[in-house]
């Protein structure tokens, strides 16, 4: 089977901590979407390390490493990503497997997609700029390049083609940009991707399940950036929630098992678009100081605000999730009292349901209130010492879910994880 890890917002659940606990119960991590927009903070030997497009099974000894068919790679960022992990662990290479259908991001997508960006003005995405949006769009337009077309003879003749047709748009844009100085990196790091385990990845996994090996799909960005059922256009280009896993790897919905969906125990966003519990008041500066909340990739601050109950449980239906991971609850400990989203109010209706209109509906959250807890739950060793307050707090939002929260993550350490199975 291949099991699912996912985030249940919109980003930054704290993913790659747990997938680097997780790993150890797995022999293959695969990436099944997204790109280097990504950004996974890993503590390793207590040093601070993000993933961009590489899975974070690399850390783990024993785990096998695939980049699948939905990534899309940047191969200077994979470069520079791989230089920096061999200094760590030098038998990186060895354990890293590429799908030949993962889709290129070239110098001129992120020239296009900081024009696009520019051109949006005060509607902008807030896109991470690492030129995935155009590199997802050449895909579905059947123009994009793939990774198993850089060993072909034909390559710079493709690539020179896709070049012109984006010189000739990013000329409509009347953008500035410099991408040309970035062409000689980019064909160094081709030249690097030519050395690295090139497979045939849906064959790949097929043998390896049929081996009997444990593969875990980790994905990127949150369930709330899905190109589909996200806040539209407030979204990431790809599909974040479980069934991207089916396309993003080849694996038919048949061989998924369980689905494990990290959540905050509030609610952060980075970039544009709707966030209905927001707060933008020192309610939402305390959570995003005590959370140390800024973006792995770019350092941007992020929007803060509480629980969105009616937006994850949308996410909990349309992933299948069948066990919760509640993250950096640690956080509210200093908090007198915790709200926890429960309906919208939208023009005098309430509703459990996620709205179509979110950009453009006047919207206000129903707050349920909690009293803080008595200790510091960063100092609880088990799910046992946990403060009375923050259990009524845990049976609710399970309740509301009507999903088991399976760990509880109380701090950044690694052993700060507590198992409520
Ligand atoms: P993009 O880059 O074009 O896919 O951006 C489109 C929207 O998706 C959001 N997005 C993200 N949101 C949270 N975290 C992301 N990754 C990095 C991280 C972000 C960072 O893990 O910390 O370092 O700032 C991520 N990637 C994309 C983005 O904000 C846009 O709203
Ligand atoms: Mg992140």
């Amino acid at each position: 089977m291949v099991d699912v890890l996912l985030g249940l917002q919109w980003g930054d659940e704290g993913k790659g901590k747990i997938v680097d606990y997780l790993a150890a119960q797995y022999d293959i991590i695969a990436r099944f979407q997204g790109g280097p927009n990504a950004g996974h903070t890993l503590y390793v030997d207590g040093k601070k390390v993000v993933l961009r497009t590489i899975p974070s099974g690399v850390f783990q000894d024993h785990c096998l490493n695939l980049i699948g068919n939905g990534v899309v790679i940047d191969p200077v960022a994979l470069q520079a990503e791989l230089q920096q992990l061999t200094d760590i662990r030098p038998d990186v290479l060895s354990r890293l497997f590429l799908s030949q259908k993962a889709h290129l991001i070239l110098p001129t997508h992120r020239a296009l997609d900081a024009a696009s960006e520019a051109a949006k003005g005060a509607d902008k995405i807030g896109s991470t700029l690492k030129g995935i949006g155009p590199a997802y769009m050449d895909k579905t337009g059947r123009n994009g390049l793939r990774v198993g077309d850089i060993l072909s003879p034909s390559f710079e003749k493709k690539y020179e083609q896709l070049k012109a047709k984006h010189i000739a748009m990013l000329q409509h844009y009347n953008h500035d940009s410099e991408w040309q100085n970035w062409e000689a990196d980019f064909f160094a790091a081709i030249e690097y991707m030519r050395g690295l385990q090139i497979v045939n990845a849906e064959y790949w996994i097929d043998e390896h399940l049929r081996n009997g090996k444990k593969i875990l799909a980790e994905g990127a960005q949150g369930s709330m950036l899905d190109i589909d059922y996200g806040t539209y256009p407030f979204v990431t280009s790809s599909n974040t929630i479980a069934s991207g896993v089916c396309n993003g790897l080849g694996v038919a919905p048949s061989r998924i098992g369980d689905v494990y969906g990290i959540s905050k125990a509030y609610c952060t966003r980075v970039g544009s678009g709707p966030f209905p519990t927001e707060l933008d008041d020192p309610t939402g500066e305390a959570l995003r100081k005590a959370g140390n909340e800024f973006g792995a990739v770019t350092g941007r601050s992020r929007r803060c605000g509480w629980i969105d109950l009616v937006a994850l449980r949308y996410t909990v239906m349309l992933s299948g999730v069948t066990k919760i991971i509640l993250t950096k609850a640690d956080v509210l400990d200093g908090f007198k009292s915790i709200k926890a989203a429960t309906a919208y109010e939208i023009d005098g209706d309430t509703t459990k349901e996620f709205p179509f209109d979110i950009c453009t509906a006047t919207l206000n959250p129903v707050y349920q209130s909690f009293d803080g807890w008595e200790k510091p739950i960063s100092e609880c060793k088990s799910i046992q010492e946990l403060p009375v307050n923050f259990t009524k707090y845990l049976d609710f939002v399970e309740q509301y879910l009507g999903t088991k929260i399976a760990y509880i993550s109380n701090g950044t350490g690694r052993n700060q994880l507590l198992s409520n199975l």
